[in-house]
């Protein structure tokens, strides 16, 4: 069992134990009950202890088990607290660390609570679409209060002990403990303490309202409806918690239970869960065992203080890791230091960064336009020109000056890492550290493996990327790595729209509504439509058989790179950001229809949201095919981290998988049949037309 049965003296104590976290399994829930019968059973047991084994109580329902039969077995966790509560003995939870989710509606089912300093408590099932299913919206509010139970429950984060509201005469804690270390003994002393105590207190038993009920939970409809746009979890915790302001608390738990259930089936909480795990995964790396050892990365070096460098430097700043970086000229490195001040400075005005930190930050930096002042640096991360021979040259210094087992990681975006690393005699050294920009917000890095690159390399660089907050994803070498090589399909497509009959604007509206933070023309203006004509012009040479539509071309012989030259294929008004329909553009794409002798057509939103999305799903099929990416829930991390995929879809593939991959194939059946469309573009990768035949979902 996971839930271990220890008698002390005349204490009875259930531990639970199914690491990482204590999650609520099967297992664990039937050794909860199994401990409650042994004690009842008991005579010599007068009071019974359930705590957590290692550094959590509980980190609530084991959400692996969530849509299996395991998780419809009794008993269920409501099961498992009414057990509690109709104990005929006092249940006390001893609460250290982690408790939350069911953990926490466990600790409530107790009939007293005594907690170690420092621990947390949350009800964060609304991160998982959800909302607490088994019973914290009724018991919870009865505790600390309605305002604060629903504060905590609709925004699911945690709360350190020494901050839980108290509603006057009702607590969420009966005892505070010393320490963690003694709150075993004083459990059980506290447990003794009450073991005649009679009746037994029960939360549900405790009175539940709010003085100003309706406009209260008016006003807090109006607040979530805010904030959860894409998300109906949010709303639905206000309906249950206010549920136990009206209703009697068994049928306020049996609304909470309909609630609940309803939301497990929603698209928006399968995507969540299935991006929480997508999250965790990301950092495995299938063939770097997770023990592997790291190197010490004490000292961090930059080559180039342009954007990207300046927010490359700032992320190991932030993380208290010096950095020293360098430049080939003094105002290069002026210029760059400056933009990293004003960063910090604006972030600083906001509020968002004390003055004293802000110091300290700039204390750990430093500059040089020497090599050899990169010597002692133990990682070395070049954000300079993306061309291969200005790579060769900073790469061939460097392996002449970085110490033996510094690691030499290119910012590149595009070029092959293999390349890069035969620059030097040490490739096993060599990375790609693929930021994207901003440099200092954007959380995603695109870590890049070389042929040659080491395992203790990667494990540093992975862990590293957390230490810097970063949520980094593993990509082999191709052009374009995972998100780019993706991205320029979908790009592709929308020129085919516009040469179609859209306008920039409508692709745009259509995949916004869709929930994307930016369309392909938005984002287009944003990053400069300067970069894809670079990688077109490249592709052209490199291979002359891939078809795009010349409207970006003709928009940049334009001079029209985007919000950079105040003009792209929008028009924006001097020092502003926001996108006009330019007429001139229009004017363009028309015309260039004309001479292409293509008659503009009505193109719905459907279609439109069809073929930019199925043309990442494509491309990303195979680039799982060819192990570039080693999940699927990968590629979601990419496009939910840098491309602003909606979150509540879940990423490109695993939306594929909920619409059913049998589906997105027959779509781009129909779209290869489109003459003016690219039919070699939508061959369904191998991968993709497997799964659809055998009617499964990417994994
Ligand atoms: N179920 C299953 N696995 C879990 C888990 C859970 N609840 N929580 C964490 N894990 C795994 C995670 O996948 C990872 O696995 C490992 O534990 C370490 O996680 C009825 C229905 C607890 C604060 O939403 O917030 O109760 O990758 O890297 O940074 O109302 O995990 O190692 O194989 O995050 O120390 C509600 C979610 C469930 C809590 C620990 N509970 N977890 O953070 O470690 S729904 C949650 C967390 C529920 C009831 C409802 C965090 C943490 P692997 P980690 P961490």
């Amino acid at each position: 069992m996971t839930a271990e049965y220890q008698v002390h003296g005349d204490v009875a104590v259930i531990t639970l134990n199914n690491p990482p976290v204590n999650g609520l399994g099967l297992d664990t829930r039937r050794g909860i009950v199994d401990g409650l019968e042994r004690a009842q059973a008991d005579a010599a047991v007068k009071a019974i202890v359930v705590t957590g084994a290692g550094g959590a109580f509980s980190g609530g329902a084991d959400i692996k088990e969530f849509g299996t039969e395991k998780s419809l077995q009794e008993p269920n966790l409501h099961s498992v607290i009414s057990a509690v509560e109709n104990c005929a003995k006092p249940v006390v939870a001893a609460i250290h660390g982690v408790c939350m989710g069911g953990g926490l509606e466990l600790a409530l089912g107790c009939h007293y609570r005594i907690a170690a300093p420092g621990c947390s408590v949350a009800l964060p099932e609304v991160k998982l679409g959800l909302l607490p299913g088994a019973g914290g919206t009724q018991r919870l509010p009865r505790v600390v209060g309605v305002e604060a139970a629903l504060n905590m429950i609709v925004s699911g984060e945690p709360v350190k002990s020494e901050f839980i509201g108290a509603v006057p005469g009702q607590k969420l804690f009966d005892r505070m403990a010393a320490s963690p270390e003694s709150l075993p003994e004083e459990a059980l002393a506290f447990a003794r303490s009450v073991a005649e105590a009679r009746p037994l207190p029960l939360v549900r038993n405790l009175p539940c309202k709010h003085p100003e009920g309706d406009a209260y939970f008016q006003f807090a409809r109006n607040m979530v409806k805010g904030m959860a746009k894409n998300f109906p979890a949010p709303a639905k915790c206000v309906d249950a918690v206010e549920a136990a302001t009206r209703r009697k608390f068994a049928d306020g738990l049996q609304y909470e239970r309909e609630l609940f259930i309803n939301l497990m089936w929603t698209p928006e909480s399968r995507a969540l869960r299935h991006l929480f795990f997508a999250e965790r995964a990301a950092s495995k790396i299938p063939d770097v065992p997770s023990d592997t050892p790291k190197r010490d990365i004490k000292k961090v070096g930059v080559i180039g203080a342009g954007t990207m460098g300046g927010g490359i430097s700032m992320n190991f700043l932030n993380a208290g890791i010096p950095v020293t970086i360098l430049e080939m000229k003094q105002e290069a490195l002026d210029r760059g230091i400056a933009t990293i001040r004003k960063n910090y400075e604006a972030q600083v005005k906001k509020g968002k960064l004390k003055e004293d930190k802000y110091q300290q930050r700039m204390a750990l930096l430093s500059t040089t336009l020497s090599y050899d002042d990169l010597k002692d640096c133990d990682l070395i991360i070049e954000a300079v020109f993306e061309e291969l021979g200005v790579k060769e040259a900073v790469f061939r210094q460097l392996d002449q000056v970085a110490k033996p087992g510094a690691i030499l990681a290119s910012n590149t975006s595009t070029l092959d890492v293999d390349r890069i690393a035969a620059f030097t005699r040490r490739p096993q050294d060599v990375v790609g550290m693929h930021f994207f920009s901003p440099a200092n917000v954007m959380k995603l890095l695109e870590v890049v493996r070389g042929k040659a690159t080491a395992k203790d390399v990667l494990a540093t660089v992975m862990a590293i990327a957390k230490k810097i907050r970063k949520t980094a994803v593993v990509s082999g070498v191709c052009d374009g790595f995972i998100g780019n090589r993706m991205i320029e399909r979908y790009s592709q497509q929308a020129g085919f729209l516009l040469d179609e009959g859209c306008t920039p604007s409508q692709v745009d509206k259509a995949i916004e509504r869709f929930g994307f933070a930016m369309g392909p023309f938005r984002m287009g203006d944003l990053a400069g439509n300067d970069i894809g004509w670079a990688i077109r012009k490249r592709r052209y040479v490199e291979k002359p058989d891939m078809k795009y539509s010349k409207t970006a071309d003709l928009l940049c012989e334009m001079g029209r790179f985007g919000q950079k030259t105040g003009a792209g294929w929008y028009d924006y008004a001097p020092g502003k950001r926001d996108a006009i329909p330019s007429p001139m553009v229009e004017k363009m794409v028309e015309e260039h229809r004309k001479a292409l002798g293509i008659a503009p057509r009505k193109i719905s939103d459907e279609e439109i949201v069809q073929r930019l999305v199925y043309s990442l799903v494509n491309e990303g099929a195979k680039i799982l095919e060819e192990g570039i990416a080693s999940k699927a829930g990968d590629i979601d991390m990419v496009y939910l981290t840098g491309y602003g995929f909606p979150i509540h879809r879940g990423g490109p593939m695993h939306y594929a998988s909920e619409v059913g991959l049998f589906n997105v194939v027959q779509a781009m059946k129909r779209f290869a049949r489109n003459p003016l469309d690219d039919a070699r573009a939508w061959e369904p990768a191998p991968l993709l037309a497997r799964l659809a035949a055998e009617g499964k979902a990417f994994a």
